[in-house]
């Protein structure tokens, strides 16, 4: 009788154990051009932040119940005054975010390097607005908080050559301690995107070294005071793709990470990296992805076992609790949500979601516009294979009107598919390859000012394709991917699939019926 009652408990235990858990999830957990993740935990709710440079609103927020399943709420900088981007360059405004909650309040910390720089915004809700920012004078990069358990709140950032720490009130902004260096890294180029942790008494700070290209990584160091010395790990570094183990693995370029601790105890790393194609290029970014951490008491970080991971884990994980998949079409039957993103500051006026159509008022601002924002709305490659699709139609066109789909990288490389209003009133389909300083185009005649548009992404290629009916479809144009990668382009940006328009004499508008991603 005993022993049955024992095999009962241990299988009601066996089943409960299964029951919280699950087992398994893909990565990237954050699909598309979403670098330098952040995660912070209220509960059993977790919110992550990323990278957005150029584009508006600023800094993607996201949330998640399980660190696996993630449903982009919002973003953090979503007004002018917390965001100016005037003049920004394509990969200058907001470099790398850090979020923290503390005592009932969220902290971003982040730069806007087309700007004043280093500065915070804080809110009770973080669905909600955030505040004006409370600018922090110091230099450098990749700013990160963190709360002693004595109440200081030290800021830490990347300098020149090293990690610098001070106390700072994050309520102002205001730096109340000298500024230290207090580590150099393991001797890694760009050592950077430090945060820092207390466990078991013990300070640790983790950085990222080699640079955000195929050679990055993660490094730790601790002490056991704040301000230092810091001793590095014996294996540093903790997470790095660039060795013999994972030089065929599809993702590369693993760094810039945050550490966390999940409501039932366990550890993780979100951190970014980019998976490449067509050789050994990427388009999409870095991207976001998880892996579990093993840290033992008093004992250094361990990530996934042999500091590395794969598209396709199979750990337990949180219990999952993954969102309603999105939806491929977008009618347009409500505003924009928060997957859509403009190039600068956008003028709300030239974008109007009215009777299930987008409307765009183009200026005379094309996509090689480098200050000023086009009239331009993009959406985040997500896969390597996908097939975009539009139907559009220009009204009021005058001499030089266009509208169209763009695969977008910056302003001087970037693919573009439109319909456009040439002189003697002659309508035509135009595909226009910019490339640096080369820009290529065809074009072929068109009837009508309305038109079905298709862009295609293969692993090699970008194919772009017209049809007047939204069946039958021709390619006009393809070309390779790898131009517009980033190892080809350099900086920081990954590819957005755009809608645009451009109206020389301002009086036209493009109306957009719906829009596929699948
Ligand atoms: C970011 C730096 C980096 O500030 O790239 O990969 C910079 N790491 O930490 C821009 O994303």
């Amino acid at each position: 009788m005993k022993r049955l009652l024992t095999s009962i408990l241990i299988l009601a235990i066996g089943i409960s154990a299964a029951a919280q858990n699950s087992f398994g999830y893909e990565n990237p957990i954050i699909k598309g051009f979403n670098p330098d993740p952040s995660v912070c935990r209220v509960g059993d709710d977790y919110y992550l932040v990323t990278s957005s440079f150029q584009y508006f609103p600023g800094v993607p927020l996201y949330h998640s119940k399980d660190l696996v399943n993630w449903e982009q709420i919002g973003h953090v900088l979503t007004r002018e005054s917390q965001l100016p981007l005037k003049d920004a360059h394509s990969w200058g405004g907001i470099f790398a975010p850090t979020i923290r909650h503390h005592n009932g309040r969220f902290y971003m910390i982040t730069t806007n390097i087309s700007g004043k720089g280093n500065f915070i915004v804080s809110t009770d809700d973080p669905r909600g607005e955030w505040s004006d920012p409370m600018w922090v004078d110091m230099p450098g990069i990749d700013p990160s908080l963190f709360w002693d358990e004595d109440g200081k709140c030290w800021y830490c950032g990347a300098g020149n050559d090293g990690i610098i720490l001070c106390q700072v009130n994050p309520d102002t902004g205001e730096i109340l301690s000298k500024p230290r260096m207090i580590w150099y890294g393991t001797g890694g180029r760009y050592p950077e995107a430090p945060h820092i942790y207390k466990k078991d008494g013990w300070y640790y700070l983790l950085i990222a070294e080699g640079g955000t290209e195929f050679g990055h990584g993660v490094t730790i160091a601790r002490s056991k005071y704040v301000d230092g010395p810091y001793t590095p790990a014996p294996h540093n570094p903790i997470l790095t793709h660039f060795k013999q183990k994972t030089q065929n693995s599809q993702i590369q370029g693993t760094g810039h990470a945050d550490i966390i601790q999940a409501h039932d105890g366990s550890w993780w790393l979100v951190c970014l990296g980019f998976r490449i194609q067509g050789g050994q290029h990427h388009l999409m970014g870095r991207e976001t992805f998880l892996a579990p951490v093993r840290w033992d008491t008093n004992a250094w970080p361990v990530v996934n076992g042999t500091g590395d991971f794969a598209l396709e884990m199979n750990v337990p994980t949180l219990p999952q609790k993954p969102f309603e998949p999105r939806q491929a079409r977008n009618e347009f039957d409500s505003q924009l949500g928060a997957e859509w993103s403009w190039i600068r500051n956008p003028e709300p006026s030239r974008y109007v979601v009215e009777d299930g159509a987008l409307r765009m008022y183009g200026t005379a601002a094309d996509l090689d516009e480098s200050s000023v924002s086009p009239t331009f709305v993009g959406f985040r490659q997500q896969d390597i294979n996908f097939t975009a699709q539009t139907c559009l139609s220009l009204r009021n066109a005058h001499t030089g009107d266009k509208a169209g789909m763009t695969v977008y990288m910056d302003s001087g490389s970037h693919y573009d598919i439109c319909l456009k209003k040439d002189k003697g009133g002659r309508w035509a389909v135009e595909v226009k390859y910019a490339m640096g300083v080369l820009n290529h185009v065809i074009e072929e005649p068109f009837s009508g000012n309305s038109i079905y548009l298709r862009i295609t992404g293969e692993p090699d290629f970008y194919k772009f394709w017209y049809s007047v009916d939204g069946k039958d479809f021709k390619m006009l144009g393809i070309n390779h991917t790898r131009y517009l990668s980033s190892e080809t382009v350099g900086g920081f940006m990954g590819i957005m699939i755009g809608l645009w328009a451009q109206s020389p004499s301002g009086r036209g508008y493009a109306q957009f019926e719906y829009f596929d991603y699948l």
